[in-house]
């Protein structure tokens, strides 16, 4: 078989299945996010904060994904470790104009890569720097700046504005997420 062959198949018939953590401090706008990324006919007109944990899908490029929408109220950041080991990619969002919490969001995301069922695995990590459209948001590399996200090696890792209110970036960084997660799939010719 070809490679335009095999790439067909891949991106065509055989869909792979992702599944995918959305984690970030309560408040950052994780439920918003995957309810804008919904059908408009099946989006929630009222969202309230999360207790525990929700699961959602959605697609993009080819790639089926299953997120799991956890919690990031203090009580229940424990439940993030749960689903560590089977991640094949993580969202981590953030509320870039919440300043004064930008240090808690690096602990918890720092103390999420040192997991151990964590630490060392290559699966990609897309950072939405939130309510870009509130007064004083931080800009995306400010965003990365904060949080770190230079000195991380062992994943790929991207930083992406968006506003899960209106939708504006989310396609783009949902795109970048597909990308990484096929390409490391691909079928070496
Ligand atoms: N201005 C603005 N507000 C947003 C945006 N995204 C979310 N919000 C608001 O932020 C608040 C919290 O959003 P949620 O999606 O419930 O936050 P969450 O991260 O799921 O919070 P937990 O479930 O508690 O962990 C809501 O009032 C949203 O309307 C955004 O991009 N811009
Ligand atoms: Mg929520």
């Amino acid at each position: 078989m070809g490679l335009l062959d095999k790439l067909s198949t891949w991106l065509g018939k055989g869909r792979m299945e992702v599944t995918v953590l959305v984690l970030g401090l309560d408040n950052s706008g994780k439920s918003t996010m995957l309810n804008t990324l919904r059908p408009p006919e099946q989006r929630a007109q009222h969202l309230m904060p999360t207790v525990a944990q929700n699961h959602d899908s959605f697609q993009s490029g080819g790639v089926c994904f299953t997120a799991w929408d956890v919690s990031g109220a203090p009580r229940h950041r424990a439940l993030w470790e749960r689903h560590y080991r089977r991640a094949h990619a993580v969202i981590f969002v953030v509320d870039s104009a919440d300043h004064l919490r930008l240090v808690v969001a690096r602990e918890e995301l720092e103390l999420m890569l040192a997991h151990p069922d964590m630490c060392g695995r290559r699966i990609p990590l897309l950072v939405f720097a939130n309510k870009c459209d509130a007064p004083h948001a931080l800009a995306p590399m400010q965003i990365a700046a904060v949080l770190g996200l230079e000195r991380i090696t062992d994943k790929p890792w991207h930083v992406c504005a968006s506003s899960a209110l209106s939708g504006t970036g989310l396609a783009d960084g949902v795109a970048w997420l597909a990308r990484q997660i096929r390409d490391a799939h691909l079928p070496k010719s």
